[in-house]
């Protein structure tokens, strides 16, 4: 569907692990996301690292199996080694917990010179962002990907349960200068990228130094004619800083990830995400941020202790009501090193014997919890209820409307020729796009609702309406999220934050 691209987005660490690398050593770098393993290929190499979270667990064992016959050291890092090294011992020669900006440029110097190596490497401080050298983006194989990625800032200040960012990264966040940032984007943007994620765990953690690198990037996104469109992670606490927002929408971040969770308080108020409670709470801080005029995609959470039965249609009206066609909902989980692991643990509700759920949930069975996030998932990427909950959203918001017709005023306008080859780009998406359809049968059931949902409900929406290109990019985005929902692939990420939806074409 998407060409030659296989991929949304460039694995952050792969970029970043390779600009830490000192001087004169040789590198390449491999995404199984995008490219087959030649496994004979790899016996040229001294050292073979390997990156992966949670949801990899099985896959990177089943690497570590094969790496084992190699002649180079094998050597695991990243955020799944990082909070449970021990079902790592023995797979591989070297494990690396946390952060690695001092341990791996030391191991590799260790390595070349002969000196003696270590089998785990921790390392003792907390990396100071302000010191990291550039991710390199000129041995990312650009053609492959949708979206760059970058981080600006490392840690979070809230004190979520479930979260283990805030055991590995700490709750202070630890920040690049607007220097960094603005060279690495250069070299995003040399690589051929027009859309870039800044993978932050939390990219207002400290709304000051975001505010003033903001400033800086306005500046830059200027100079260069907005070469790149923005995304990132953000607390709901943007909703109370009207300056932010508006800074983050002149830089060109139109669409932003939330985490909402829950729709339920009590949930809330339990994983002590209160900063989702707190002041005016959820649906007034959502309606402010849309109607500053970002997209929303946010994340949701069933299986809290204060969740029962009612959870999932509660959680569905919400989304609908809300109107995020981009709702990414899990089932707790939880993350060795994280509060939540150690209270389940001291509970004795840990359990691995499920493959969806990995504890015993206080209101329900864990096959009532398993099947009601099931379809839920799936209720809510039918496609009526994607695209009805989509353009209600939109049309509820005459202020996202106005603000998005303004932002595109302000931003570049698209020569006669590039907006021929929107329109030409919009057609030929949407015939790869019936054609894919095709393929898997679904031509009839999703095909006409998309159709009946852009004639019968956006186009009358009049001068509003959706314009055709971006309509059929929000056809491809929930065609993504469809075949999450119905298991169909089992890798996803956010769609890629698109023109969508400008008024003003
Ligand atoms: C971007 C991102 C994604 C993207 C992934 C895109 C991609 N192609 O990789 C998307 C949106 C798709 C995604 C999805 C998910 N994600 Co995610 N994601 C992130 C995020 C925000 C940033 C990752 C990143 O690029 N970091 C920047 C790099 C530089 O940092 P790093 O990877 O930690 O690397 C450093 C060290 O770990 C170390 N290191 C890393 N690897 C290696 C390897 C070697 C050899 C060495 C020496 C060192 C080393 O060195 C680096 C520099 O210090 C992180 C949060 C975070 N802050 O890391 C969550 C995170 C990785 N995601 C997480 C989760 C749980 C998920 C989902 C399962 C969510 C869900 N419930 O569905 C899905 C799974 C998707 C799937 N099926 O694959 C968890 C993982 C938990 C864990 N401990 O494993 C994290 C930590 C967030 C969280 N706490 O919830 N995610
Ligand atoms: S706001 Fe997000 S990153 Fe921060 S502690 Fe909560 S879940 Fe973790």
């Amino acid at each position: 569907m998407h060409g030659d691209k296989r991929c949304w987005m460039v694995t952050g660490a792969l970029p970043a692990l390779a600009g830490l690398v000192p001087q004169g050593h040789h590198i390449e770098l491999i995404d199984e996301n995008i490219e087959e393993i030649d496994f004979d290929d790899l016996r040229r190499f001294d050292i073979i690292g390997l990156t992966g979270m949670i949801i990899q667990d099985k896959r990177m064992k089943e690497l570590l199996h094969k790496l084992k016959s190699m002649p180079g050291v094998v050597v695991v890092g990243g955020p799944y080694v990082s909070v449970q090294p021990e079902s790592f011992a023995g797979l591989c020669d070297v494990r690396f917990v946390g952060e690695a900006e001092e341990t791996w440029p030391a191991f590799i110097n260790a390595l070349a010179e002969g000196a003696p190596t270590l089998e785990l490497y921790r390392q003792k401080d907390r990396t100071d962002m302000s010191t990291v050298p550039p991710a390199r983006y000129d041995l990312i194989k650009s053609q492959h990907y949708m979206m760059a990625s970058i981080q600006f800032s490392r840690g979070c200040p809230f004190r979520c349960e479930f979260c283990d960012i805030i055991t590995v990264f700490g709750r202070r966040p630890r920040l690049k200068t607007s220097e960094q940032l603005i060279r690495e984007l250069e070299g995003v943007r040399r690589a051929g990228f027009r859309v870039c994620f800044l993978v932050d765990d939390n990219f207002i953690g400290n709304k000051v130094e975001a505010k003033k690198f903001l400033r800086k990037l306005i500046e830059w996104q200027q100079q260069n004619d907005y070469p790149l469109q923005l995304f990132t992670e953000v607390s709901i606490n943007l909703a109370d800083d009207q300056e932010l927002m508006d800074l983050m929408l002149e830089a060109n971040f139109l669409q932003i990830f939330t985490g909402v969770e829950s729709p339920r308080a009590a949930s809330l108020n339990e994983t002590l995400k209160t900063q989702n409670t707190r002041g005016d709470g959820l649906v007034d801080k959502l309606r402010r941020i849309r109607d500053s005029g970002f997209v929303i995609t946010a994340g949701f959470i069933v299986g809290f202790d204060n969740d029962d039965a009612q959870i999932f249609d509660e959680q569905y009206a919400f989304i609908q009501e809300m109107g995020i066609a981009q709702a990414i909902v899990g089932i707790l989980t939880p993350i060795p090193s994280t509060p939540l692991y150690d209270r389940l643990k001291a509970e004795g509700r840990l359990d691995f014997g499920h493959p969806e759920v990995a504890f015993l949930p206080k209101q329900m069975s864990r096959e009532e919890l398993a099947s009601g996030h099931e379809a839920l998932m799936l209720r809510l990427f039918e496609p009526n209820a994607f695209f009805g909950r989509l353009l209600h959203g939109y049309k509820a918001s005459d202020s996202f409307r106005k603000r998005r017709a303004a932002l595109a005023a302000t931003f570049r306008r698209p020569t006669l020729t590039e907006a021929m080859a929107r329109r030409v780009g919009g057609w030929m998406m949407a015939a790869k796009l019936v054609r894919e359809l095709a393929r898997h049968g679904r031509l009839r059931e999703v095909g006409l609702a998309y159709l009946r949902s852009y004639v019968g409900d956006n186009l009358r929406l009049g001068g509003d309406a959706i314009p055709f290109p971006s309509f059929v990019q929000l056809c491809a985005i929930h065609w993504h999220y469809y075949n999450i929902a119905r298991q169909e692939r089992k890798t996803f990420g956010i769609a890629q934050p698109g023109e969508f939806p400008l008024a003003a074409e």
